[in-house]
């Protein structure tokens, strides 16, 4: 991904600090160290990749339910809150075999029960009710670069501020709200489809918010400016990165295959992105690309997406 040039040294330190936070012994299962990638993923990517063809013939027999399904029943827990959308439960190829490497090796993920998710990415409106009824502390009021608020998409927020936001909400509804896991966000992305976006293998400015080839600087547009998926959410690809639950790991090769996030112990430095954002190309916008920053990090395109199980 091209940002990646982008990153600040900070986040260099980082990952020597996460080398060192997993190199040594600890209860659960041991997460490779960075200077372990390489080695581990050589020899486990030969493996994923002699899966790949198998994968590919997969992908197309697995997506259930389909792109064209009856629309979900949406629903808002208070005036104030994230409309959310009811998705059905089903399975999917997660990943894919012609994308980065930390997108393989595709696997067959199979989510067992229907979920809610946000209809849109949270706006500035969303996150200043939370700021006005005592939550989200200490970002209380993002900056919006003068862009606008209102119906934008809120940025500047890391994933421990998302951590607020959900607390608050959690607070306020009695329900548990809570970000996607990766493998959730890519369901509902994909949304029945197994191209590179949910509209298909190309992707143009009438259909997402996303920087490359477009004249002029860039910058976010309110949430729902172009048409939803299949399933009925919008933005998934572009506008901003959604922070997702889980802790970011360079491929699939230890990733659950029920939905669940991956997350183990003892400790997590870098937290998963998904879905692009206004400042990038089609490539980092699929509904198979992922990014990753640490925890504390917030940028003028990082966001957030909400979740919540349904009883
Ligand atoms: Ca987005």
């Amino acid at each position: 991904m091209h940002y990646l040039g982008r990153i600040p040294m900070t986040f260099a330190a980082g990952a020597v600090l996460l080398a060192t936070l997993t190199g040594g012994a600890g209860a659960g299962p041991p997460i490779p160290s960075q200077s372990d990638h390489a080695l581990l993923s050589d020899a486990r990517l030969a493996e994923a990749s002699s899966l790949s063809d198998l994968a590919s013939t997969k992908i197309a027999e697995t997506q259930t339910p389909p792109a064209n399904a009856p629309r979900q029943h949406t629903f808002r827990d208070c005036s104030q809150c994230p409309e959310m959308v009811e998705i059905p439960a089903g399975r999917f190829m997660m990943g894919s075999t012609d994308g980065d490497n930390d997108e393989k090796p595709a696997h067959e993920v199979t989510i067992a029960k229907p979920f809610a998710i946000g209809k849109f990415e949270v706006t500035f409106d969303e996150w200043g009710a939370c700021a006005a009824d005592g939550g989200c502390m200490p970002n209380t009021k993002p900056d919006d670069y003068e862009w606008g608020r209102g119906r934008r998409p809120v940025i500047n927020i890391s994933w421990n501020d998302s951590q607020t936001y959900l607390a608050w909400l959690s607070q306020k509804t009695g329900k548990t709200y809570r970000l996607l896991t990766e493998a959730e966000w890519e369901y509902a992305a994909r949304a029945g489809t197994t191209t590179k976006f949910a509209f298909g293998d190309e992707i143009t400015h009438e259909q997402a918010q996303f920087s490359y080839g477009k004249p002029g600087v860039g910058q976010t547009v309110e949430v729902g400016t172009f048409a939803p998926n299949a399933w009925g959410l919008y933005d998934m690809h572009g506008n901003v990165w959604e922070w997702v639950q889980d802790c970011y790991y360079i491929n699939y090769v230890q990733a659950p295959n029920d939905g669940s996030a991956f997350d183990p112990p003892p400790g997590c430095i870098y937290r998963s992105l998904r879905g692009g954002s206004w400042d990038y190309a089609p490539y980092d916008i699929r509904s198979a690309a992922r990014y990753k920053l640490p925890a504390s990090t917030k940028l003028e395109e990082t966001g957030l997406r909400v979740a919540r199980s349904l009883e």
